[in-house]
């Protein structure tokens, strides 16, 4: 089995930016806010992953039910003989409907994960290569913008995999800037195939991000333990209260955490103090919502255009196929 497994540890380019330094510019800055990534260490990974479970917490059920319906034909859009490479990959659950498509069409499948968690990865890699005998995997642990360069070429067109709406953490411009690098290392016959959640009524969208049972307030408030616990913070995580409004304008969920009354917060370990005004928040999260016009917008300037679309009977989330448009 070891021998169909393939494990590069890249090394990053850019140093990650450590927690002391996000917060001490992050808290001190007139607008507060913290990294996204932040939200992901194991906890709140585990977190999300209850998300996806909650009943208001649409967009993970509707990708898959998308996969459900249409695998085959998209790996039949993908060409003959295609690989699989997917940034993100996490535990890789929805990817299986994609990888027995492609495995029901060509007898060898080379699949590479990407993602940052190097022990989720080679755990995730050992299950699939013990499930399908005739799977070979090549597992990057990376950074998604340090994995660009470091993508395995491939005898035959590639299937680049983007999914559960990760680009909707980005910015338009860090989008298109991402889209555009990945561009750059893609030859003619390659694809991307990537989920992005649609523009819907504000109140499906604010119900899913501010859930019932208040589990997207204990995902969101993660990060104030962590501060707490890495930095010897004194957040009283309890007077922070998780508020995701919908701005439309913007076509954006925006995560906060507000503080609950006038609080000043020591952080030990960076040796300052944090003034919060009552009401005052922290913007942790954006979850960028899109039109099939506003993306094509997106992916244009990147050098990618839509070469087919997919999407649920209710047009709540859509799977898009991109191809180089020159
Ligand atoms: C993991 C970025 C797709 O934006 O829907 C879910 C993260 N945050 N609930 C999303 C998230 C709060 C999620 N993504």
């Amino acid at each position: 089995m070891e021998s169909r497994l393939e494990f590069i540890e890249v090394r990053g380019e850019r140093p990650q930016q450590p927690l002391c330094r996000a917060v001490i510019d992050g808290l001190a800055a007139r607008q507060k806010s913290l990294p996204t990534h932040f939200l992901y260490d194991r906890a709140g990974s585990e977190l999300f992953e209850r998300i996806t479970e909650l009943p208001e917490y649409y967009p993970t059920r509707t990708e898959r039910s998308i996969l459900e319906a249409n695998a085959p034909h998209m790996i039949e859009a993908a060409g003959e003989g295609a690989a699989l490479v997917e940034f993100g990959s996490g535990s890789s659950a929805k990817t299986r409907l994609l990888l027995e498509a492609a495995m029901a069409r060509q007898p060898e499948l080379k699949y590479v994960p990407i993602d940052i968690s190097a022990d989720f990865l080679r755990s995730t890699a050992q299950t699939l290569l013990s499930e399908y005998p005739r799977l070979r995997v090549t597992a990057l642990a990376a950074e998604y913008f340090d994995a660009i360069d470091a993508l395995p070429a491939h005898d035959g067109p590639r299937l680049i995999l983007f999914l559960g709406s990760n680009i909707g953490n980005m910015t338009h411009a860090e989008a298109a800037d991402f889209l555009g690098r990945v561009r750059a290392r893609m030859e003619p016959q390659d694809r991307i195939l990537l989920g992005v959640d649609l523009v819907k009524d504000r109140a499906i969208l604010e119900a899913a991000y501010n859930d019932a049972q208040g589990v997207t307030g204990l995902f969101n408030r993660n990060v104030l333990h962590r501060i707490n616990r890495e930095l010897n913070g004194h957040f009283d995580v309890e007077c922070f209260r998780h508020h995701a409004p919908y701005d439309e304008r913007m076509a954006r969920i925006e995560m906060r955490l507000h503080s609950v009354g006038e609080q000043h917060v020591a952080v030990d370990d960076v040796e300052r103090t944090f003034d919060f005004a009552d009401g005052e928040y922290i913007h942790t999260e954006w979850s960028h919502k899109y039109t099939r016009e506003t993306f094509a917008a997106l992916c244009a300037p990147a050098g990618l255009e839509i070469a087919e679309a997919w999407r649920d009977p209710r047009e709540w989330f859509a799977m898009m196929m991109l191809r180089p448009n020159r």
